[in-house]
């Protein structure tokens, strides 16, 4: 078969520039594509909304891929267990209610489901700020991660959504840059964002599904960043409470556009 060049880069640019396009007006943007992000982005899309995840780095994965100290195996508990298998990943159990699977086929198994549920993943972008239009987070400020990297002097572009999730993990980078820029207050104890604490695994893992929470107007967090918004403690390399995370933001974020009368994708 003959192959040229020019067209093979024509249908790179032309199915790229329009999957960018589609960023533009979403139901749902997600930011960060670890473990709670792609799950989060999964149950999302599978509820037929328009979801897109955004991810600074070259590949999704985030922590996932190394494990503990770059032992690439997952340990999660039996109450997450039947979400790591929806996802089609093989668990084994170790001891009582202990599991664990492989980082590369969790990291795997989470991409492809979410893609092929209908997310939109966008890799090597950085989101970098939000839109604020009257007291809500209504979209995200975008750049290529490669113009951070090269300190470019380079205006980002701005997309729309009705609900972002922060899932960037210890950085919890969208809170910290709503905080930093606009000074508001969110909802957590004490108005601001608090900051993990040391780990201590249990109590980390019983905190992550009460601090999955809408923390101000159109703005969830999820995952790491759900603790380190709202001071809880950090969990280290176990992972069920991400996964349990994302599958709970997903949720609430159906249920507050059900709740509204609007489930229609932008
Ligand atoms: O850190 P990360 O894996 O977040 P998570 O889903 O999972 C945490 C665990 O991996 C582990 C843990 C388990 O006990 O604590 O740390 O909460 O993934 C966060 C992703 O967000 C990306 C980052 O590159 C990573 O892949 N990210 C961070 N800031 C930005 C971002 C940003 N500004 N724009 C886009 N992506």
């Amino acid at each position: 078969m003959k192959l040229d060049e020019n067209v093979i880069s024509k249908a790179i640019i032309e199915t790229y520039t329009a999957k960018l396009l589609s960023c533009l007006e979403v139901d749902v943007e997600i930011v960060g594509g670890g473990p709670s992000g792609l799950t989060a982005a999964y149950y999302l899309a599978r509820a037929g909304l328009k979801t897109t995840l955004y991810e600074r780095k070259l590949s999704v994965g985030g922590g996932m891929w190394g494990g503990a100290a770059m032992m690439n195996e997952v340990v999660f508990q039996e109450p997450a267990r039947p979400v790591f298998e929806e996802f089609g990943i093989r668990t084994s159990r170790y001891a009582g209610d202990y599991y664990t699977a492989s980082a590369v086929e969790c990291v795997a198994a989470l991409t492809l489901k979410a893609c092929q549920a209908g997310a939109n993943i966008m890799n090597l972008i950085s989101v970098e700020d939000v839109v604020l239009h009257n007291n809500r987070v209504s979209g995200l400020v975008l750049n290529w991660s490669a113009v951070g990297i090269a300190g470019l002097h380079v205006d980002p572009i701005a997309t729309r959504s009705r609900f972002v999730v922060d899932a960037t993990g210890h950085d919890m980078a969208v809170v910290e840059v709503l905080s930093r820029k606009a000074g508001v207050k969110l909802h957590t104890a004490s108005g601001q964002a608090l900051g993990e604490k040391p780990m201590w695994a249990e109590l980390g893992e019983m905190q992550i599904m009460d601090n999955t929470t809408e923390v101000f107007p159109g703005l969830y967090v999820a995952g790491m960043a759900a603790n380190a918004v709202h001071g809880g403690y950090r969990m280290g390399a176990v992972f069920g409470g991400m996964i349990l995370s994302g599958r709970q933001v997903a949720q609430m974020i159906i249920d507050q556009l059900k709740g509204s009368g609007d489930q229609h994708q932008s």
